[in-house]
C-alpha cells in the first residue's frame, strides 16, 4: 500500500442481511455498516474495515437494546429502518445514511453529501453535511442556522459552531478559558437547528455520541471545511444518533446509554474546605474548630498529598499525622467528613507495601513483550518519584486497590479523590506502546489513556460502597470518560485565580451539565495565583449555587479560606453558604432527579430555552439554572453594573422580591455582597 495516498471512502453497498429484528447489516467492498435499534430514539451505527471485527465492548454504555417497533423496508437503491420516532434511510449507491424525525419527516442529521467515513491508516472520519445556514442566494429557502453544543469538559462558547477540539486526558495546569484538551473526554455532542413543521418554526435537537476512547476530534464546521466532522485516531466508527428532539429528552437518552449520578450522601453537597496541603494534623483541627467558631457551615475537610509518607499512596506520614484515625473520629464528632486524595502512581521501593504486593500480583501497566520475551512494568515520574501505574482496566487490579483502600475505610473515611489520574506523568509521555489489559482484550496506551481516569474511579468508588456498610460514599476525579458520571463528582482542575476565569469555570460548568456531569464545580477562589478579595466575593457566592461546593488553592499560595479576607467577606461567605444549607432539601431534590433523568443541577439555559438566540451570547452563556427554578446570572466582579437577561417567563428577584417580566435585557446594580438571583414564578 501507498502510505502517500493512503485514504480510502467508505463506497457502495453491495449487500443486506437482517442480523436480528434491530440489527441490520450493509457491506460495502471494504466495509460492514451495523445499524442497531437501541430504542425508539437511540439508534446504534458502526462502520468497520473488513479485516477488523465488530468490537462489542465498551466502557461507557451500559444499556442494551431495548424492545420496540422496528419496521425495515429495502428495495435494490435503498434501505429504510424506522421506529415509532426516528427513521433511518441508507442509499446504496453512496452509501449515505440518513436521520429523520419518523414523525414529521425533518431531517436530524445525515452524512455529508461529498463523504460519508474514511480512513488514513488507522484514523477513521465521519463527515457529516452542515445545514444551511443562511437562506441560500439563489435557492431561497430558510436557513437552520444549527448550532453544537457539548463535549463536557470544554472552554470556549456554549455553541461550538466553528471550532475544533481534541480529546486527550491531559493534566492541563492553569488553563485558559480557550484551552482544548483538559482533563476529561466526553465525546457527546447535540446538534440545535430551526426547522419549519407544518409552516410552524421549529427548534429541534438531535445528539451523537461518538464511543471511541482512542485520542477523537471534532471538527464543527469553519470556513476551510464544508462540512463537520468527528475522527478518532483508531478504533471504531461507532457513534449514537440519538433523538428526542429537545436537549432535555435527547441528555436522557444519552444517559439512559452512559448512566447517570448515584445519589450522593448529603454531606457531599455541603460546603467544602481544602487546600494544597493542610498539615499537620493540627491545623486541621484548628480548621474545624475555626469553622465552627465562626458559624460558617462546612461538612467536608481535604487531605492533600502532604497527609501521606513521601507522597505514597495508602501511607500516613508519621510525624504529621501520628494518629488517623483518632483524627478522623474527632472530626466526625465536630460534623465533619474527611476527603483523601488518592494519586494512581505506586512508588518503586522495596518494603513499600502497595509496590510489592502489586507486583507479586502483576496489577501493573507493563510494557508489551519485549525481543528478549519478557514484559516489565512501565515506570514513570510523578510526586513520589519513579513510579509504576495500575492498570485499572484489570478487574484484578481493581480489586487489589480495594484491598488496599480496607485500612482506611475501616477508619470511617467516606471521602476519596482521584488526581492526577488522565493519567499524567511528568513531560506527559507515558509511551504509546504500553500495555493495558482493557477486560481481556489488550489494548495499548492510545486506546486506553481517555479511559484511565474513569477506571480508577471505578475502582475507587466500587470499593468504597462495598466497603462502607451501607452509608454512600463520596468519590471525586479530575479526570473522565463518557460514563465517569456513575461513579462520581468531576471538577475542573487547576483553574486561574481571575474575574474572567471564574465566568469561564462557571459556564465550564454549564457545558459539563450538557454532557450527563450533573455533579461537577470548580476550586471556589481559583487553584493558581492569588485571588483578590472581590473576586473571591463573587466567586464563594456562585460556588454557592454550583453542584459541588468547594474552596480549593495552590501550594504556597496565601490563606483562602472564608475569613482569610476581612470581616466582609467573611459575612458574605457565611451568607451565601448558610442560604446553600437553606436550599438544601431543593438542592437534594435537583441531585434526586439528575439519578433519574440525567438532568445537570447547574443547567445553562439551553435546556428551556434552546430556541432563544440570546442565550447563546457573550455573558448570558454563563447564564443557568441552579435546579428547576433558580436563575443564577453570573457577573464579572470588576464591575458593578450589569447586563443581564430574563429569559422568556416572570421572575422574581431573590434580594427583594421584584418582580420582573422576562423576554428581556436588564442593567442591575450589583454590590459587593450580592449577586444577581431570580426566582421562577
Ligand atoms: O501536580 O495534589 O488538580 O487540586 O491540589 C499537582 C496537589 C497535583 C493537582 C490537582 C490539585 C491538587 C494538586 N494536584
Amino acid at each position: 500500500m501507498r502510505y502517500d495516498n493512503d485514504t480510502i471512502f467508505l463506497s457502495k453497498i453491495q449487500k443486506h442481511e437482517v442480523l436480528a429484528n434491530n440489527m441490520f447489516l450493509f457491506t460495502t467492498k471494504e466495509a460492514n455498516i451495523r445499524i442497531t435499534i437501541f430504542s425508539e430514539e437511540i439508534i446504534e451505527i458502526r462502520i468497520i474495515r473488513k479485516e477488523q471485527q465488530f468490537d462489542e465492548f465498551s466502557y461507557s454504555v451500559i444499556s442494551s437494546p431495548e424492545n420496540c417497533e422496528i419496521n425495515f423496508l429495502a428495495d435494490k437503491n435503498s434501505a429504510e429502518i424506522s421506529t415509532g420516532k426516528l427513521r433511518l434511510h441508507i442509499t446504496f449507491k453512496t452509501a449515505h445514511i440518513v436521520v429523520r424525525d419518523a414523525i414529521d419527516g425533518t431531517i436530524l442529521t445525515e452524512d455529508s453529501t461529498d463523504y460519508s467515513v474514511a480512513w488514513q491508516g488507522s484514523v477513521v472520519t465521519n463527515y457529516r453535511q452542515l445545514k444551511p445556514q443562511k437562506a441560500h442566494p439563489h435557492v431561497g429557502g430558510q436557513g437552520e442556522n444549527e448550532r453544537f453544543v457539548g463535549l463536557g469538559e470544554k472552554t470556549g462558547g456554549i455553541d461550538k459552531k466553528g471550532s475544533t477540539y481534541t480529546n486527550w486526558n491531559t493534566d492541563q495546569f492553569a488553563y485558559s478559558t480557550d484551552a482544548n484538551e483538559m482533563y476529561g473526554t466526553y465525546p457527546f455532542y447535540m446538534g440545535v437547528f430551526d426547522t419549519n413543521v407544518g409552516g410552524k418554526k421549529v427548534t429541534k435537537t438531535y445528539g451523537i455520541f461518538f464511543d471511541n476512547t482512542y485520542k477523537t476530534t471534532f471538527n464543527f464546521g469553519s470556513m476551510s471545511h464544508p462540512f463537520s466532522y468527528f475522527r478518532a485516531e483508531g478504533g471504531e466508527m461507532k457513534y449514537f444518533v440519538i433523538g428526542g428532539n429537545t436537549p432535555k429528552k435527547v441528555l436522557q437518552n444519552y444517559t439512559q446509554l452512559t448512566g447517570r449520578i448515584n445519589l450522593p450522601p448529603v454531606w457531599s453537597l455541603g460546603f467544602q474546605q481544602c487546600r494544597y496541603s493542610y498539615y499537620p494534623d493540627t491545623e486541621i483541627y484548628n480548621l474545624a474548630k475555626t469553622f465552627r467558631e465562626k458559624k460558617i457551615p462546612c461538612d467536608v475537610l481535604y487531605l492533600d498529598i502532604h497527609y501521606m509518607d513521601k507522597y505514597k499512596v495508602f501511607t500516613w506520614d508519621k510525624k504529621n499525622f501520628p494518629n488517623p484515625q483518632k483524627l478522623v473520629k474527632d472530626l466526625e464528632e465536630l460534623g465533619f467528613h474527611v476527603v483523601l486524595i488518592f494519586d494512581p502512581g505506586i512508588k518503586v521501593e522495596n518494603g513499600y507495601k502497595p509496590y510489592e504486593d502489586g507486583l507479586k500480583k502483576d496489577v501493573f501497566v507493563n510494557y508489551p513483550k519485549s525481543k528478549q520475551d519478557f514484559t516489565f512494568p512501565y515506570t514513570g515520574n510523578v510526586w513520589p518519584g519513579a513510579c509504576h501505574f495500575p492498570d485499572f482496566t484489570n478487574e484484578k487490579t481493581r480489586n487489589w486497590w480495594g484491598e488496599n483502600m480496607k485500612d482506611l475505610t475501616e477508619m470511617g473515611i467516606l471521602g476519596f479523590w482521584n488526581d492526577m489520574n488522565e493519567p499524567a506523568v511528568w513531560g506527559k509521555d507515558f509511551p504509546d506502546i504500553t500495555e493495558f489489559h482493557y477486560e481481556g482484550q489488550t489494548a495499548s496506551h492510545r486506546k486506553a489513556h481517555n479511559i484511565y481516569g474513569m477506571q480508577m474511579a471505578r475502582a475507587t468508588a466500587e470499593n468504597a460502597k462495598n466497603q462502607s456498610k451501607g452509608k454512600r460514599p463520596f468519590i471525586l476525579t479530575r479526570a473522565g470518560y463518557s460514563g465517569v458520571q456513575r461513579y462520581g463528582a468531576v471538577w475542573t482542575g487547576d483553574n486561574v485565580s481571575e474575574d474572567n476565569n471564574m465566568l469561564g469555570d462557571i459556564r465550564l460548568v454549564n457545558n459539563m451539565g450538557l454532557a450527563g456531569l450533573s455533579f461537577a464545580g470548580y476550586d471556589i477562589g481559583g487553584f493558581v495565583g492569588e485571588v483578590q478579595t472581590k473576586v473571591f466575593n463573587k466567586w464563594i457566592a456562585y460556588g454557592a449555587f454550583s453542584p459541588f461546593a468547594r474552596c480549593h488553592t495552590m501550594i504556597n499560595s496565601k490563606d483562602a479560606e472564608p475569613w482569610a479576607f476581612g470581616e466582609e467577606t467573611e459575612e458574605i461567605a457565611r451568607n451565601f453558604i448558610n442560604l446553600r444549607y437553606r436550599l438544601l432539601p431543593y438542592l437534594y431534590s435537583a441531585f434526586y432527579e439528575a439519578t433519574q433523568n440525567g438532568m445537570p443541577i447547574q443547567r445553562s439555559l439551553l435546556f428551556e430555552y434552546a430556541n432563544d438566540p440570546k442565550i447563546y451570547e457573550g455573558n448570558y452563556q454563563n447564564q443557568y439554572f441552579f435546579g428547576q427554578s433558580i436563575l443564577v446570572c453570573a457577573v464579572t466582579a470588576n464591575q458593578s453594573i450589569h447586563k443581564i437577561y430574563l429569559p422568556k417567563g416572570t421572575w422574581y428577584n431573590m434580594w427583594n422580591d421584584e418582580k420582573n417580566a422576562g423576554n428581556q435585557e436588564i442593567f442591575v446594580e450589583i454590590p459587593q455582597n450580592k449577586i444577581p438571583v431570580y426566582v421562577r414564578a
